[in-house]
């Protein structure tokens, strides 16, 4: 029976089968970030004791796990997508309320997770090698894919349902035992989808969940010998420590981290179509997303028009409490998100972008117990300076001007970061050579930057990833090795020499 955590309601961690109490014995509440006063649940602080725990159940498990024919261990998923499927408002408010974004956004969100988790329920019947031809007569070649063993999943709190499961039902269906860390700041979902799969018929210990410290729980995952690949989404700075670490013991590793995403719009672009796919990806999810769109770059004849558009319906977005109707835009996650947000504002005025609308929290009786920050466009955004370059995550826009198509090519790509792009034009071949030329892992034509879908490989390039594309086939494939196999049946003694 999925519930939403009372307020002073203690959970735990999930450890072989058994919700146990962290060794720590410290707990954190989880706060509505809308509201501060509302507390979803007292969550585990653990150390790094519950994460060797929760390795010693992942790699006990592993065996009898990685036996089970893959058609079954899908069969468990497709169950925990049949219960979670009639659940979908209660998550998207379990959602909404740890996390902030708006109700809508929360059940789009939660319906994506069930899209992955339908996905690889079925590529239990997929999972598969390759037969190649041999050089030798009479001898069959082949790969096999085997699962890499207990692996570790750390999750951001932006997507605090759809991440966890586009990093748990890959490495389930590939057979692989896993430990998750969620963010600290958004647990509950990660604990709704986990009780959903332990009704679904879980063995014990095939998924364990921890929540607490990226510096204690999170190292602890990583240091661990028996763990033997590692998937993680979050920040650059997290990321690529995390990979050094695990570059010492030599351990696949997939990150996903930054974004700093265009949409270039040409003067021939719809600009009805161009202005509302950009707020969608500036503004939706409050800016918090890797893909969301934080650059505008236009070509001189659609600028003018583009920016009133996109200032006049900046201004009407609704702010506020995503569980109320009319709102169109929540809160920063946290006071460290909008200090953020407000810096890398200040940061714009002081290096001589022009502000056009927003740029300052929200304080009045609706917005005074959460953290809010209002829609904010600038134009005149130099290239180099700090907001032409570095991700914000916040509902920051910053519009910059091109010459022609060419230019603003260059300026999408003058960024460390390459998640994805995206170009507004009617023009058929500017169209393909922004296709070809983006530096990035997905690019869009007519469409915001944001959103992934199951089916549909997702992930960046540049500063942005490391290691395999999430989601699809490839998302299931980090998870195990390829084992490459000769079956002579020849008979005899081999006379060619393939070697
Ligand atoms: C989306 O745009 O729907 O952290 C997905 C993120 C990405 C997920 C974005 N990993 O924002």
């Amino acid at each position: 029976m999925l519930q939403i955590p009372r307020g002073d309601e203690r959970r735990q961690n999930l450890i072989g089968g058994q919700w146990v109490a962290p060794s720590t014995e410290k707990y954190e509440p989880c706060l509505n970030p809308a509201d501060t006063r509302e507390v979803l649940g007292h969550f585990p602080r653990s150390g790094a004791a519950d994460a060797k725990a929760a390795v010693d159940a992942a790699a006990k498990a592993f065996a009898g796990w990685a036996a089970t024919p893959p058609p079954e261990r899908g069969r468990v998923l497709g169950r925990a997508h049949a219960l979670l499927k009639g659940k979908v408002d209660l998550l998207a408010e379990a959602l909404c309320r740890e996390e902030g974004k708006v109700f809508g956004e929360a059940r789009g969100e939660i319906l994506k997770g069930l899209n992955l988790l339908e996905y690889y329920a079925g590529e239990g019947f997929r999972t598969h090698g390759k037969t190649l031809p041999s050089e030798a007569r009479s001898t069959l070649t082949m790969t096999l894919r085997q699962p890499v063993g207990p692996v570790a999943l750390i999750t951001p709190w932006n997507f605090p349902f759809a991440i966890p499961v586009w990093k748990t039902a890959p490495a389930l269906v590939a057979g692989c035992t896993a430990v998750l860390k969620p963010a600290s700041l958004t647990p509950v979902c990660t604990h709704l989808f986990a009780e959903a799969l332990i009704e679904a018929g879980l063995p014990p210990g095939v998924l364990n969940i921890v929540t607490g410290a990226g510096g204690s729980v999170g190292d602890a995952l990583v240091d661990d010998p028996r763990i033997r690949a590692i998937s993680f989404t979050g920040s650059n700075e997290v990321g690529l420590r995390l990979y050094q670490r695990a570059a010492g013991r030599g351990v696949k590793v997939t990150l996903e981290m930054g974004g700093k995403n265009p949409v270039v719009v040409l003067d021939d672009a719809d600009l009805d179509l161009a202005a509302e796919g950009i707020l969608q990806g500036a503004f939706g999810s409050t800016g918090q997303r890797c893909t969301a769109t934080s650059r505008v770059v236009a070509t001189p004849a659609i600028v003018p028009k583009l920016t009133e558009a996109l200032v006049e319906k900046a201004r009407k977005i609704r702010v506020g409490n995503g569980m109320s109707k009319d709102v169109q835009m929540g809160p920063a996650v946290d006071q460290s998100q909008l200090e953020t947000d407000l810096e890398a504002i200040a940061a714009a005025r002081s290096e001589g972008a022009r502000l056009l609308c927003g740029g300052e929290r929200l304080s009045s009786e609706e917005h005074r117990n959460g953290f809010f920050c209002a829609p904010t466009v600038f134009d005149e955004v130099e290239p180099g300076t700090r907001l032409a370059r570095d991700e914000v995550f916040g509902p920051v826009l910053a519009i910059q001007s091109a010459r022609d198509f060419e230019e603003a090519l260059a300026l999408a790509n003058d960024v460390q970061y390459g998640l994805t792009a995206s170009i507004y034009t009617r023009d058929f071949f500017a169209a393909l050579r922004f296709v070809e030329k983006a530096e990035v892992g997905m690019v869009h034509v007519n469409q915001p930057t944001v959103g992934g879908e199951a089916q549909l490989p997702f992930g960046g390039i540049k500063a942005t990833g490391v290691g395999e594309k999430e989601m699809a086939e490839e998302g299931a494939n980090f998870f195990t090795h390829l084992k490459t196999v000769w079956l002579d049946y020849t008979g005899a003694r081999r006379t060619t020499n393939i070697y």
